[in-house]
């Protein structure tokens, strides 16, 4: 709902101790949302620092005896938590989940007051890295990525329930007994349950009708499904697993539902694997990003985002370039939609920096990118790894965009991430997404890649405005790439489209220059047999901040920003669907 608002340039909040009390001086925000453009005028939109919002609710008195728990499904980029006057967790990193046992703050029945300060500085320790600088005219945020610099509170806010004896964790990993592609194939499904406290596990697998098909107990094992229905793309079959707990007389003293997709992902030679069948992407990278409310999570956006890829004909998106809000993966879990889960680690490169205004000599150095910066990203992975890993939707980890990776800094800094990685994933390919600027003759972290995922703009940075050149030289690297003997997807590529601007000539901007760039891509794609996917960049036009120069943000969307087609969707429909 609407939370007190109140920005803070001057950082004396905490001092001024602002959760003591009623937020003095307070506007109206809504949660959830980005801040930055609800109001007119600069002043949240280019704000820089910290912003403080504040809730009162009633704890319901049915809630005595729970263990009650305060989450915050995001808050971007770090923020301390009060509850009352008493502080209760902080969280650094814009994307991902963060909760605190709150059962002793709280009194079922009575009111309790919620007071969070969420901080957008960027830094070189944060993960996507940036920088402020400070100006005659006040700090200005730096950073490296072309999208905005949303902020605040975009996720809910939850005040939930547990037993004091509950589940705590659960990891499910799928699997197909013998041949994948059989026509009754048995499903396995590996469990592990955590528990808090003392209970004996039992876990009942039902399926879509709630029908009974496989059970155990204990808190770990192997569930076996005769003739299972897998999740596969377009088919978004989910199976319950319901986890009890049993007290020391046989009560039930928890029950957690866990949903489970049955489906196999690998990668064979030059072809990526779904239960055994080769998958090409068909899709986009995306963004979170909409009018008025930013990066603000809505069901009614996301659904008509979904039924937006639906009707093009995708099948997969890359949650380009964070993770998503959890509902987004949900309704991919539902709906048979393949996703690349990736890590906010955008902006690691130093030429990427230049072109959007920030001047570094080398992303990677004791000053900049460094060993801090790697912590920081190693935890960000195994955040994204604990909230995703039992999606089925998600087929693949990409642990960075766009970073350098020629240098053998860049290696030194990325080996022990995919390191890490692979020990978080058992089954699941990991990877990377290449910058132009680190191609195939020099990229140093590839080796460490299960997929060849790269970002190519030729015929609008390189070769600009040349698509005959743009195709040479598109396919000679593809074919280098092609050597590695992997699946590659083409992870970006894209024209800035202004809609409704037409040219007979096929000029750069409009519509006709992007259909032809696509369909110049789509040809060299066709004769490349290691090509596995194609994201187009991007799904809708996004908004950008003022340190590049663009005209009212990025608009290499095939739908505008309110989401009307340009040309261009409906040449993707006609290839995808192959309809009109
Ligand atoms: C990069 C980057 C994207 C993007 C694109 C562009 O490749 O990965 O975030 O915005 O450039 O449009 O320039």
């Amino acid at each position: 709902g609407l939370w007190r608002f109140r920005p803070d340039a001057d950082g004396v909040g905490r001092a001024a101790r602002w959760f003591a009390g009623p937020l003095a001086e307070a506007r109206d925000m809504p949660v959830p949302a980005s801040y930055n453009d609800i109001v007119p005028g600069r002043e949240l939109h280019d704000h820089v620092g910290d912003v403080w919002y504040q809730t009162t609710t009633r704890v319901p008195r049915g809630w005595a005896g729970e263990r009650v728990v305060l989450r915050f499904d995001s808050a971007t980029h770090r923020a301390t938590v009060w509850v009352g006057e008493t502080e209760v967790m902080s969280h650094e990193g814009g994307y991902t989940p963060f909760e605190a046992d709150v059962t002793a703050l709280v009194t079922p029945g009575e009111e309790v007051r919620v007071t969070a300060v969420v901080d957008n500085r960027l830094s070189w320790e944060t993960i996507p890295p940036g920088m402020v600088v400070e100006t005659d005219h006040g700090p200005r945020q730096k950073y490296m990525h072309d999208f905005f610099n949303y902020a605040g509170l975009h996720r809910p806010v939850w005040l939930y329930t547990t037993p004091t004896t509950y589940v705590s964790d659960v990891t499910v990993v799928p699997g197909i007994e013998g041949e994948a592609t059989a026509e009754h194939p048995t499903g396995t499904v590996d469990f592990d349950v955590a528990v808090e406290g003392q209970g004996d596990v039992r876990v009942r697998l039902l399926d879509a009708e709630g029908t009974q098909v496989a059970a155990a107990d204990g808190a770990s094992g192997t569930l076996t499904v005769a003739d299972a229905h897998l999740w596969a793309p377009g088919d978004g079959y989910l199976y319950d697993l319901v986890i009890e707990v049993l007290g020391a007389d046989g009560a039930l003293v928890d029950t957690y539902t866990q949903k489970v997709g049955i489906r196999t992902v690998e990668v064979r030679g030059t072809e990526f694997l779904i239960n055994g069948r080769p998958f090409y992407f068909r899709g986009f990278g995306m963004h979170e990003d909409h009018l008025t409310r930013g990066k603000g999570h809505d069901d009614a956006e996301m659904v008509h985002d979904f039924e937006l890829l639906d009707w093009v004909g995708a099948n997969s998106f890359r949650t380009s370039h964070y993770p998503y809000a959890e509902e987004v993966l949900d309704y991919a879990d539902a709906h048979g939609i393949v996703v690349i889960d990736e890590t906010a680690a955008v902006g690691m490169n130093a030429a990427v920096g230049a072109v959007l205004g920030m001047t570094v000599d080398q992303v990677f150095s004791p000053d900049t990118v460094s060993e801090r910066t790697r912590e920081v990203h190693a935890q960000a992975i195994r955040e994204l790894v604990a909230r995703d890993k039992n999606r089925p939707s998600v087929v693949m980890w990409s642990i960075s965009n766009e970073p350098e990776s020629h240098t053998p800094e860049s290696e030194e800094y990325f080996r022990p991430l995919f390191e890490l990685t692979r020990e978080l994933e058992k089954h699941r390919p990991i990877g990377f997404v290449n910058v132009m600027y680190s191609p195939a003759d020099q990229d140093r972290l590839m080796q460490y890649s299960d997929v060849v995922m790269i970002n190519r703009y030729y015929g609008w940075y390189n070769d600009t405005g040349d698509l005959a050149a743009a195709e040479d030289a598109l396919e000679a690297e593809l074919r280098q790439w092609e050597a590695h003997g992997k699946p590659i997807i083409m992870t970006e590529y894209g024209a800035d489209t202004v809609a409704g601007l037409h040219d007979l000539t096929g000029a750069m901007w409009s519509e006709e220059y992007q259909s032809e760039f696509l369909d110049m891509y789509h040809r060299v794609f066709d004769r490349v047999d290691a090509m596995a996917g194609e994201h187009v960049w991007n799904f809708a036009d996004f908004q950008t901040s003022r340190g590049i120069v663009r005209v009212d943000g990025n608009k290499k969307g095939v739908f505008t920003r309110d989401r009307r087609p340009k040309a261009a969707a409906h040449l993707l429909r006609r290839r995808w669907t192959g309809r009109a």
